[in-house]
């Protein structure tokens, strides 16, 4: 028996495993290309010939797969294995796919974790990679002090679906911040300045701006946009017109630019000119389909 097997050794699962040997975990592998297992097997780690052997080996599996649809495939094929052990599964998917696949653990008679890894393969088990975690208590309770090998963890709640829910948030927010720093460097470029010039200016705006985060927050939970508003949506609905005119007239695409101008404009339609910028998540929040 090994203490854990790691499902799928691409990038992230290959990190996976090495992180649990190095805390001195026994390991057992298994991926659909058995060649990525050769060095892990030069460390110590069993090589399953197949996911039920894998699965058999252990009472922790840990899928690391590209897609659910790719979990659901692999692990389709060992589901009788499954009975009276726990599945964390760190493959990235939607807070829909984390509940179908804690069901079909259920179904099976395993525990269930859903993961959402925020780091990438180099980061983990250093100490700046966080792991996310929803789904049964139990398990987490039981298995953290080995899931700690692969970096912070922090458990969520009993909901699968939390552990997507948080990851997507932060990447959309991560996202956003990459979307603006590529229309800044567009403009900037196209003017012939050098990114490197640039880019310290823009690391330090940016540092700078998160202080404006905390307050939001508190708006947001409280419902409260107007009280302490530093910089109100109506002078900012109007500055944005010059970003999006200068971005036209340096023949740079808007389109990075475009959505966030049409939310400001429907925020000050709908009343909020005194408001702060943290009134727009209303706007964006639509009821769900059916209710
Ligand atoms: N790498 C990163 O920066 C991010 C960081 C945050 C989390 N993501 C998510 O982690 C999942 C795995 O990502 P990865 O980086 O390991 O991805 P790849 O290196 O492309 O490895 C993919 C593995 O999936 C196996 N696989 C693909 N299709 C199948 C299939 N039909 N049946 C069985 N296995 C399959 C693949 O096997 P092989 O090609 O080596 O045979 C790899 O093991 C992912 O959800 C990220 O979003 C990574």
């Amino acid at each position: 028996m090994s203490d854990i097997a790691v499902i799928g050794l691409g990038a992230m699962g290959t990190a996976l495993a090495h992180a649990f040997l190095n805390k001195g975990h026994e390991v057992t592998v298994w991926n659909r290309s058995p060649a990525k297992a050769e060095a892990l097997a030069a460390r110590g780690a069993v090589v399953a010939k197949t996911v039920e052997e894998a699965v058999r080996s252990s009472p922790l599996i840990v899928a690391c797969l590209l897609v659910y649809d790719t979990v659901h495939e692999a692990l389709g094929a060992a589901e009788a294995a499954f009975s009276g052990r726990t599945l964390v599964n760190l493959t990235n998917g939607t807070p829909d796919q984390a509940r179908a696949m804690s069901d079909w653990a259920a179904r099976h008679g395993a525990n269930y974790l859903d993961g959402g890894i925020m780091a990438v393969p180099p980061m983990i088990g250093g100490q700046h990679a966080l792991i996310l975690y929803g789904g049964s208590r139990q398990a987490f309770e039981t298995y953290s002090g080995r899931l700690d090998a692969l970096g912070a963890s922090r458990y969520l709640g009993e909901d699968a679906g939390l552990a997507p829910l948080y990851d997507i948030s932060l990447l959309a927010g991560m996202y956003g911040l990459f979307a603006g720093v590529l229309q800044a460097l567009a403009l900037t470029g196209k003017a012939g300045i050098p990114a490197r010039e640039f880019m310290p200016l823009l690391t330090a705006w940016l540092e700078a701006m998160q202080g404006a985060l905390p307050k939001w927050a508190e708006q947001i939970d409280s419902g409260d946009h107007t009280s302490n508003v530093v910089s109100n949506l109506g002078m900012q609905a109007d500055a944005y017109v010059n970003l999006i005119d200068a971005t036209r007239s340096a023949a740079v695409s808007a389109e990075l630019v475009l959505p966030m101008q049409d939310l400001m404009r429907r925020g000050v339609a709908a009343g909020n000119a005194n408001a702060d910028l943290s009134s727009l998540v209303g706007l964006l929040q639509r009821p769900k389909p059916g209710a």
